[in-house]
């Protein structure tokens, strides 16, 4: 079992600038490597190469025929007290798009290499400063839409996800021991681990790892936001309700049945979550095609919707039994709207635990019906851990349901009493799931294809 780093890709001293394009205060060129320092030395007015470590300095950048480029500060990391590990320099120049290339022409001219996508993160990754999930994390700080978000970001990246992996690994390692030892002392009497507790301890891991899997949903929902559909028939006022809840006229309202024919989406925020609101066509039968293809994809939206409102009428005594009835139960919220046209609404039995009464038009209803929402998104269980790490990461989710699948299939070996040898070949690859999820158990070409989703500069 090898729970180690890869050894470091070949020393190479990178550069890029590392502050978003454009025009702002100041821009930000990091030099990372072996060289970092001799290169710096050579584009800047001081003495470079006698600077202590994490001190600044003002001086000057200049080019190869030393003219002078910016005035600038200079920071000096030495390794491997740095982010990368490396020898590291970051330059602040001014922010200008042409100030910040000219300063980078002149690093790289001096003989550092053009960054890739990643690459910092990568060096950091690969001299141990951080495993992979924590890298990964970097990118879904930058990311972050909203507070929760950057508060699961943050904890993966001081590395409360790896943790639990790791803990997974250790407790499963233990038990990869004992099954090696069956494997190669079947004859021998193991009272030191009965078969029963082996089993029940293995059930025990698979259940804390499945409740990790689970948190997935709610990763997502707060990494991505939560995408909020409104469905029903044609003019129940689900337009209408989308202009309400966004306080502002998005959609286009009218009396004629069939008014939106495609999807409407805008964003809502609703306490720090990010909310992406979708109108739909109305669902009936027709025979007219743009209206067709605009319900096909209102049943789209459906399926890719986190939650739904579905609206009724209340001024109407029929509604769509079978429209009724395709609502996903789960994720549902049955509203009730043009509540101040009428006292009381149909008797109709719904099959939704949510049902809510509104007026699109007077707003009467609306706080119960984001009160219901932000309920349903944080769902009973959720509230109650929402400082448990949470997986927001689909690679991380996929591994994880490996894993688990593997620790599956060692437990039914053992109670059907399969060969020992089969039993320690899942258990092997619970635990390279478990290692790919941080990093010590992975391939170079994952690793590219994780680093080259990074910014540049990163
Ligand atoms: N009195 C009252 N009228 C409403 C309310 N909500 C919507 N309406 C009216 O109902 C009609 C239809 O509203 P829309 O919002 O366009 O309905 P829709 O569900 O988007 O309709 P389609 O896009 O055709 O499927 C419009 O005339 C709205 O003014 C409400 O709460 N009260
Ligand atoms: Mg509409």
């Amino acid at each position: 079992m090898h729970f180690v780093h890869r050894t470091p890709v070949a020393d190479k001293t990178i550069a890029a600038i590392a502050t978003p394009p454009g025009e702002g205060g100041i821009a930000i060129i990091r030099i990372s490597g072996s060289d970092a320092i001799a290169v710096a030395a050579k584009v800047f007015s001081g003495p470079v190469s006698r600077f202590k470590s994490h001190t600044v300095h003002f001086g000057q950048t200049v080019d190869d025929t030393s003219q002078k480029i910016d005035d600038v500060l200079l920071l000096v990391m030495r390794a491997p007290k740095s982010f990368t590990g490396e020898d590291t320099v970051e330059i602040h120049c001014h922010g200008g798009r042409y100030v910040s290339q000219r300063v980078l022409g002149a690093v790289l001219k001096a003989g550092a290499a053009p960054a890739a996508p990643g690459e910092f993160s990568l060096k950091a990754f690969m001299n141990g400063k951080i495993d992979l999930a924590q890298a990964e994390a970097i990118q879904g700080l930058i990311h972050a839409k909203n507070e929760y978000a950057m508060r699961a970001a943050q904890e993966q990246l001081e590395g409360v996800l790896s943790h639990k992996i790791r803990s997974f690994q250790q407790e499963l390692t233990k038990t990869y021991a004992i099954l090696e030892a069956w494997v190669d002392f079947p004859e021998e009497d193991l009272e030191f681990a009965p078969f029963g507790e082996v089993i029940k301890e293995l059930m025990g891991i698979r259940d804390t790892m499945a409740k990790l899997y689970a948190t997935f949903h709610q990763g997502r929902m707060i990494q991505e936001g939560v995408q909020l559909s409104l469905v029903g028939s044609p003019n129940v006022g689900k337009s209408s309700l989308m202009n309400a809840l966004l306080g502002h006229e998005r959609a286009i309202v009218s009396p004629i049945a069939g008014t939106t024919r495609d999807l409407v989406e805008d964003d809502l925020r609703l306490s720090g979550l990010h909310l992406r609101l979708i109108d739909t066509a109305g669902i009936r039968e027709t025979s007219e095609c743009i209206e067709e293809e605009g319900i096909k994809r209102t049943k789209k939206a459906i399926d890719r919707s986190d939650l739904i409102l579905f609206v009724l009428d209340a001024t109407q005594e029929a509604h769509d039994a079978a429209l009724i009835e395709v609502m996903p139960r789960d994720r549902c919220i049955a509203v009730w709207n043009k509540m101040d046209l009428i006292r009381n609404r149909p008797e109709l039995p719904l099959p939704f635990t949510h049902i809510v009464e509104v007026s699109a038009t007077t707003g009467m209803g609306l706080p119960t019906l984001l009160e219901t929402i932000d309920s349903i998104i944080w769902g009973q269980q959720v509230s109650a851990e929402k400082d448990e790490v949470m997986l927001t990461c689909y690679r991380h989710k996929e591994s994880l349901a490996a894993a688990i699948q593997a620790i599956d299939k060692v437990i039914q070996g053992l109670q059907t009493g399969i060969s020992a040898e089969f039993v320690t070949f899942d258990m092997r690859e619970a635990l390279v799931e478990l290692g790919t999820i941080i990093g010590t158990d992975i391939g170079e070409d994952v690793l590219t294809s994780i680093f080259s989703q990074f910014c540049i500069g990163k």
